[in-house]
């Protein structure tokens, strides 16, 4: 059968009816890609996955709340949405009110915002409202608008966006058929962190012990993806915009992995939950190693995410050389958005291209001195 997005696929586990008017783009449905070079590199003995939600429609795990939020706007009768955002909140918003034909509105940090999300909420004709000041800023004010004029309210706070997020924790289950032993990705509104343990909660059945079936005939749940346990969650922050680390909100959040530039997360008792009941953890990372690892999984396993969602895999790498990850394990790390999505940082990062004469001779010599 075609798969037409997470709706119909979950459909059973989501809260629509048969007259709920689905928009969707086909999101969901993304790789899970066994890393194949990098443990070694690393030294280690654990088994790596990514889960590479770049590939969503546009371009980022925000496709999965946005199917849900955007749907249950129209089913409710809004003729538009509004959402802050540190970019690809406004991209998802803006391809999904085009999609439904509604309206949309879009407050963005002036001057913070990847290049590739801004011309997505530009493209998709939304109303992008650029504000002097921050996220959180932002955040404030369109919690304010939503309240007295007739926009629905998108951001993460709308419990619709959870509900679709959840359902990576099922892909991933499906996948492997259990939950893995630790869940690695970055945090910043901290919505998403939040998704994955409510989507992993679902997934673990009440009756394994009663019956020790799953992974066979389960009585129970014969047709949905059973985990025997749910993973270690690990949430990841940059340095410069770690309120979880801090334990108190950060005034003047900075990081060059812009989409999780954010000092006052919404989600902020939900992920702590998560981290709590799962017996995981919060890490911070500098942006230097953002961005190395951002290159690593670019050069040694042809991955391109944006630099926001490389902070997963940093904080992983320095969990590893600590020793806290236990050997043998399997991990998963979420990465969240397309490297497409931030050139310009990726390009300052780069080596500059080789500019020679159109020349057979000239081309030869620089081939034969890279090989
Ligand atoms: C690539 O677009 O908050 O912890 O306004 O774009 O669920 O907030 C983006 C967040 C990680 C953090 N990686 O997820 C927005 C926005 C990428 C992101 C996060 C974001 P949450």
């Amino acid at each position: 059968m075609r798969y037409s997005g997470l709706i119909e696929k979950y459909r059973d586990r989501l809260p629509v009816t048969a007259s709920t008017p689905v928009i969707s783009l086909g999101e969901g449905n993304t790789p899970l890609i066994e890393l194949r070079n990098l443990p070694a590199i690393l030294g280690t003995d654990v088994q790596m996955f990514v889960k590479f939600e770049g590939l969503n429609p546009t371009g980022s795990f925000k496709d999965r709340g946005m199917t849900m939020a955007v749907t249950k706007a129209v089913e409710a009768g809004s003729k538009a949405i509004i959402c802050a955002s540190t970019g690809n909140t406004s991209a998802a918003a803006a391809a999904y009110a085009a999609r439904a034909g509604i309206g949309c509105f879009v407050l963005i940090p002036e001057g913070k915002i990847a290049l590739g999300k801004l011309a997505q909420a530009m493209m998709h004709g939304s109303t992008v409202i650029q504000i002097q000041g921050n996220f959180d800023d932002g955040m404030r004010l369109v919690q304010e608008l939503s309240s007295d004029m007739p926009v629905a309210l998108v951001n993460s706070v709308n419990p619709y966006r959870l509900q679709g997020q959840k359902t990576i924790s099922f892909e991933i289950i499906e996948a492997l058929g259990d939950a893995p032993d630790y869940h690695v990705l970055p945090v910043g509104n901290a919505g998403n962190i939040s998704g994955h343990w409510m989507g992993y909660s679902e997934s673990v059945c009440q009756q394994t012990e009663a019956c020790g079936l799953c992974h066979g005939a389960c009585p129970y749940h014969p047709a949905k993806p059973i985990a025997t346990k749910r993973p270690i969650m690990i949430g990841n922050q940059a340095a410069g915009a770690a309120p979880f680390l801090r334990g108190e909100m950060v005034k003047n959040p900075e990081t060059i992995a812009t989409a999780i530039r954010i000092g006052h997360p919404m989600s902020w008792n939900l992920a702590w939950a998560a981290v709590r009941e799962s017996g995981g953890w919060f890490n911070e990372c500098t942006d230097q190693e953002i961005l190395a690892a951002q290159a690593l999984l670019a050069r040694h396993e042809g991955v391109f995410c944006e630099p926001s969602s490389a902070t997963g895999f940093a904080g992983l790498i320095k969990d590893i050389q600590a020793g806290r990850i236990k050997a043998g394990s399997r991990i998963v790390i979420t990465l969240t958005g397309h490297g497409l999505k931030d050139p310009d940082t990726a390009i300052a990062q780069s080596s500059k291209p080789h500019l020679v004469a159109a020349e057979r001779g000239a081309i030869g010599d620089l081939i034969s001195k890279h090989l």
